[in-house]
């Protein structure tokens, strides 16, 4: 950990594919979606002195439509310079677009390319990563970085956001870690009906469902994700983005809403 900040929390909001894009339509962007992020997060008042905010968003049905289409995953290989170049346009077009919405809220934005942000073997941050977040948060900005793909000498892989979020939390002391969905937590069953599970107690306890257009792993990875922060005593949340100020809310440290948590002090 190369971390000396102190004196303030540290927030990471993952804006997952399923909350930004419709994810079975490719190159679908949810612009009510977003709208209703960029509210939530303008009332939370943040960044504050005492409480920054990191934001990261997933590929939805922009990144993991071409990923699909043109065989890129997240193991190293080779792929063509179109599904590279389409891949990552997509990637920047959807990144610009909900820049564009936030903006509209007055949301000032820091977008920090993965590939300056993180360091590719360590699963951490870059030198220049951890200044270009310290910076933006010195200068009120909230930083923003998403999902992204990782050009090789030969070859190619897709690096997801979640792991960014994994990185991030490994150089910076991370207190809360909110994944903002399109549903209300983490469901029981394959259905996503009927009541959530409201604190996850091992990582086998529900079923995933894959989506379409997924290639980094869904919710299975996620949640798997979410029991290694929370071993390293990052608070872990997964949130309906769209109602009813829960993202609001489970930011400013209320937690008596509908999500599903990771249970304090549980192994994996
Ligand atoms: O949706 C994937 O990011 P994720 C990014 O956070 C690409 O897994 C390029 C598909």
């Amino acid at each position: 950990m190369i971390d000396d900040r102190k004196g303030f929390k540290v927030t990471i909001v993952k804006l997952g594919g399923s909350l930004v894009t419709h994810k079975d339509r490719a190159r679908s962007f949810d612009q009510p979606a977003l709208r209703s992020i960029g509210r939530q997060l303008k009332k939370s008042g943040l960044p504050s002195p005492s409480h920054k905010l990191i934001l990261v968003h997933g590929g939805g049905s922009f990144g993991h439509y071409y990923a699909k289409r043109f065989g890129l995953t997240t193991k190293k290989g080779k792929v063509t310079a179109r599904g590279i170049a389409k891949t990552t346009g997509a990637m920047l077009e959807l990144h610009s677009r909900i820049r564009n919405v936030l903006d509209e809220f007055g949301i000032n934005l820091e977008s920090i390319l993965p590939s300056e942000l993180i360091e590719r073997r360590e699963i951490a941050l870059s030198e220049t990563g951890l200044r270009r977040v310290r910076n933006a948060f010195s200068n009120d900005l909230i930083p923003i970085s998403f999902g992204y793909v990782d050009v090789f000498r030969k070859g190619a892989s897709i690096v997801s956001g979640d792991t960014i979020c994994e990185a991030i939390a490994k150089s910076i002391e991370v207190d809360r870690q909110i994944f903002a969905m399109d549903v209300d937590g983490i469901y029981p069953t394959r259905k996503i009906q009927g009541p959530i599970i409201r604190t996850l107690r091992n990582s086998t306890e529900f079923l995933s469902e894959e989506r379409k257009y997924d290639v980094t792993g869904g919710i299975a990875s996620k949640v798997s994700l979410g029991f290694r922060l929370r071993e390293k005593g990052t608070e872990v949340f997964f949130v309906n983005g769209k109602e009813d100020e829960r993202l609001l809310k489970l930011i400013l440290g209320h937690y008596d809403v509908p999500a599903t948590t990771i249970d304090r002090g549980k192994r994996i």
